[in-house]
């Protein structure tokens, strides 16, 4: 199971750094310098400056037609570099890292992940993002939608990590940042050191990229944890892992199509009737009925571990509420704009032109 992270613009590069640090194969993509430099893990071979000749490396405020722009122009060099990374062993899946609400991630990220589809027909090409704050204003939540909405045609799934949960902890906002950073590449992390591994009943990469491709919606990575001599019921523990706060996105995971479950832990917590019990539970709840699964008994482990794929899902409040709201300002925008044109047009209207009022000087005819 080969993965290769490309993380766009500031959060996405951030997110990409920590895969780094763990020691996934990654890539950084800015259009603002500095916040390449910034960077701590990914070798700087690796980091990519785009739009230079548009920004001169300052990054473009926002404005995700800049970021789209500036990923358009420097695609070539992109996917050189990309190609090089890649080499002759296939990559089954890019995960593309980056912030729903600013300019590079957002106007970028779309260009990159069709252009990827095209050159790389049979890997996965996973978006994981992180949708605005409500108090970040109507930029983001604007830029957070319109990218939705292109993503959900060219991505196999879009994996939505919304940043409003991070106000329910106390911690200010870039530790609050830090901490869900964090937990997005752990998630993505346990799960991917599950697939391809021996065990009882295992999860494969086709296993995987089954569940992924899902034809541009939603999905979510859950996941509990707990010390194996506190685990009174497994089915519990299995349950938690894909409720709400397990999740980081309001989502109905009942809408989900399809669903995968890795277990790891010691053998005897890891009992057959508790599992399946778990597991046909989920299976009946989801739409879709299709849930894959591996265990993974494990005598020198003193936890379980539960990691849980939900994908497919297409009811989501997080993403409802950002497209509701971007869609209700758009319109009013919109009337706005034709409003303002009309007041200009009536207004202007009747004005003569200079030679209606000045006679032609000597001279100027000839
Ligand atoms: N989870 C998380 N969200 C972040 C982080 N940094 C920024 N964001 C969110 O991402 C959005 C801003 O995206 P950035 O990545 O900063 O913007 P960018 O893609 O670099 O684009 P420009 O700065 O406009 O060039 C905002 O909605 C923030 O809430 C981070 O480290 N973690
Ligand atoms: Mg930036």
């Amino acid at each position: 199971m080969r993965a290769l992270i490309i993380g766009i613009g500031q959060c996405g590069t951030k997110i990409a750094d920590i895969f780094s640090l763990v020691d996934f194969e990654s890539l950084a993509i800015n259009t603002s310098r500095g916040d390449l430099d910034y960077l701590k893990h990914i070798p700087p071979e690796r980091r990519i400056l785009i739009g230079e000749s548009l920004t001169g490396g300052k990054g473009v405020n926002a404005n995700p037609v800049l970021g789209r722009e500036a990923m358009k122009r420097d695609l070539p060099m992109v996917m050189k570099k990309i190609s090089s990374i890649v080499g002759y062993e296939d990559v089954d899946i890019f995960f593309l890292t980056f912030g729903f609400g600013g300019g590079t991630g957002a106007g970028g990220t779309p260009v990159l992940a069709e252009a990827l589809k095209e050159e790389y027909p049979d890997s996965l090409v996973v978006a994981i993002g992180a949708l605005p704050l409500k108090e970040e204003g109507i930029r983001p939540t604007i830029n957070a939608a319109i990218t939705i909405d292109k993503l959900s045609k060219v991505a196999d799934s879009i994996i939505a990590i919304d940043n409003n949960k991070l106000k329910e902890g106390d911690l200010d906002i870039s530790q609050a940042y830090e901490r869900i950073n964090y937990t997005i590449v752990e998630r993505i992390a346990s799960l991917l050191a599950l697939i391809d591994v021996p065990g009882e009943q295992t999860l494969d990469a086709s296993d995987l990229k089954f569940v992924l491709k899902a034809f541009g919606s939603f999905a979510t990575v859950g996941y509990a944890k707990a010390r194996a001599d506190q685990v009174k019921s497994l089915s519990r523990l299995i349950t938690r892992s894909f409720e709400s706060e397990g999740l980081y996105l309001e989502a109905n995971v009942e809408s989900a199509l399809y669903g995968l479950v890795a277990i790891h832990g010691p053998p005897e917590v890891l009992k057959a009737r508790d599992i399946f019990e778990a597991l046909d539970e989920l299976t009946g709840r989801i739409k879709g009925k299709q849930i894959f699964r591996g265990f993974y008994p494990d005598p020198r482990e003193r936890d379980v571990e539960v990691v849980t794929l939900l994908s497919g899902i297409y009811e989501s409040k997080s993403i409802e509420d950002i497209i509701i709201t971007a869609k209700r300002y758009a319109k009013s925008f919109m009337k706005a704009k034709a409003e303002a044109e009309e007041k200009k047009k009536t207004l202007l209207n009747g004005l003569p032109d200079f030679d209606d009022i000045y006679p032609t000087e000597e001279g100027i005819d000839g």
